[in-house]
């Protein structure tokens, strides 16, 4: 029999999850409506798993789908970035991005000052447990694009000096760094701290300062005012997942109408519009919450930023199917010398069909032997290993996020409508300062590529397979599986010991 010493340490993975189920009962106290937007997300999800028995899904399984969530948070200078990501990495959560990070600033007409970066779990096991991910922002005070010397000087003067964090919480995570990992007790007190560093504290700073930042008249630079006038950070949303994002925002929008006249859900749906076969990540959002705020001991003030998002994930494109996605959210937006055409017609380049996107290289699957056993003479191309029935494709779901997306998603949410750009008159046209290297000399910590974890995911289903089958690889896909898998940075890391 095992011992309990209680000296144990928790997992990485209970620790996300349990970090992310607090987050969860924190924000429906703190922002009420979130739990009738959670209500309502069950009612969708188990009324789809009734519609839809080829999921495999039951009654069981409606919670589970429902609490599956990211957040959001926005923060002021790159030692409270280095901070999180210390944070995050001992809940199992490590910086990924598609690009090498998301370039707010270079985000069409609703771009922002921020660059952002996505902590999430890496390994389809570590998902399967917790999928929680924390989208992350990092104001750009010295960006002249956007803020002139007067401002940024402003902005540093609230932001320079100030610590977001407690020195409990600092404690605990060089512990956690010290011994790798947290007793039950100390991870108590651990999850405590950090759902008290994303709580709402409701102080804020430099009145006048404020004002200016949140005047509509002037250029939108809202954010400013959330991230640089409060001591502190705060969730800016918690976001559960649904089933069907379009029941979702029709029931949300009734919902709104009727008990809460006067909040507005935004009237469109961020990402790819609905298909037959979904693809990557469509979001919506609804107003930000009007709480009470004070302002070096005035009471009078108001702040809006906290607000509701839903998020519904599908198949993850490849990098190819990802240049057919940009191709068609520019050709639906319009650009500087094309108008827009519509949306249905811009995205039917992207086949609509799981057996073509996954022919035509355009999206990522896991492979599975099905337990047709193989006769003696049997091809061994994958393609046809599939068609025959021994092999069968299931798709990877999307764990990142949309750089153009999400931009609509904070603009709709700043109290400037759907609209809005934050750019300096005459500077909206020079080109973003933020490569891929810039990005990880600002983070100060290396943003692992989300196309590679993807494709290494896919390349050890594939040899997982064919080892199941107990056939060989044709040489080609063999040496493409190779490949995937040893450029795999979730097992580089996890090789590491961290
Ligand atoms: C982040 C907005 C982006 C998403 O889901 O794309 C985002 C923010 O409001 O801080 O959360
Ligand atoms: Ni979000």
């Amino acid at each position: 029999m095992i011992k309990k010493t209680g000296s144990e340490f928790v997992s990485k993975n209970d620790l996300r999850k349990e970090v992310s189920d607090r987050l969860s009962a924190m924000y429906a106290k703190e922002v009420p409506l979130y739990g009738e937007h959670v209500e309502i997300d069950k009612e969708v999800n188990r009324q789809y798993i009734a519609n839809h028995p080829e999921l495999g899904l039951s009654e069981a399984d409606v919670t589970r789908v429902s609490s599956e969530r990211h957040g959001a948070i926005r923060l002021g200078k790159p030692e409270e970035m280095q901070m999180i990501y210390r944070i995050f990495a001992i809940i199992g959560m490590k910086p990924v991005a598609p690009d090498g990070g998301y370039d707010l600033t270079d985000a069409g007409e609703k771009s922002q000052p921020v660059i952002s970066v996505a902590f999430r779990p890496v390994t389809l096991e570590e998902i399967e447990v917790s999928p929680f991910r924390m989208f992350t922002s990092l104001l750009r005070p010295d960006d002249r694009r956007f803020f002139t010397e007067e401002t940024s000087r402003r902005i540093h003067e609230l932001i320079d000096d100030r610590d977001i964090f407690s020195s409990r919480l600092r404690e605990l995570v060089d512990l956690a760094e010290k011994k790798d990992g947290l007793s039950r007790k100390d991870a108590d007190e651990f999850i405590s701290e950090v759902t008290k560093l994303f709580s709402w504290a409701g102080k804020a700073k430099n009145q006048p300062f404020y004002d200016e930042l949140v005047d509509k008249k002037r250029l939108n630079r809202a954010i400013v005012a959330d991230i640089a006038c409060f001591p502190t950070t705060h969730l800016n949303h918690l976001t559960p997942s649904t089933l069907d994002i379009d029941a979702w925002h029709a029931r949300m929008k009734e919902h709104l109408a009727i008990n809460h006249p006067g909040k507005n859900i935004k009237k469109s749906i961020e990402g790819p519009p609905k298909r037959k076969v979904p693809i990557l990540l469509r979001q919506t959002s609804y107003d930000a919450l009007e709480e009470p705020v004070e302002f070096d001991g005035n009471k009078a003030a108001t702040h809006r930023a906290r607000f509701g998002e839903i998020e519904q994930r599908a198949v993850t494109l490849t990098p190819k199917g990802r240049k057919l996605y940009d191709l068609a959210l520019e050709r639906a937006m319009g650009t500087k010398d094309k108008l827009p055409i519509p949306v249905d017609q811009a995205f039917s380049i992207i086949p609509d069909d799981h057996d073509k996107l996954r022919e035509m290289d355009l999206a990522y699957y896991t492979y599975h032997v099905t337990g047709k056993s193989l006769p003696k003479k049997h091809p061994n191309d994958l393609k046809a290993l599939v068609k025959a029935g021994y092999i069968e494709a299931r798709p990877i779901r999307y764990e990142d996020f949309l750089p153009v997306s999400a931009a609509g998603i904070f603009a709709s949410n700043l109290g400037t409508g759907e609209q809005g750009t934050a750019k300096l008159p005459g500077k909206e046209h020079e080109p973003s300062p933020y490569t891929r290297a810039e990005f990880v000399k600002i983070m100060g910590f290396e943003i692992l590529d989300a196309f590679t974890l993807y494709a290494a995911q896919q390349a050890r289903s594939i040899e997982e397979a064919y080892k199941a089958l107990n056939t060989r690889m044709p040489k080609s896909l063999s040496e493409d599986v190779r490949r995937a898998t040893d450029a795999d940075p979730a097992a580089r890391q996890n090789g590491q010991g961290k």
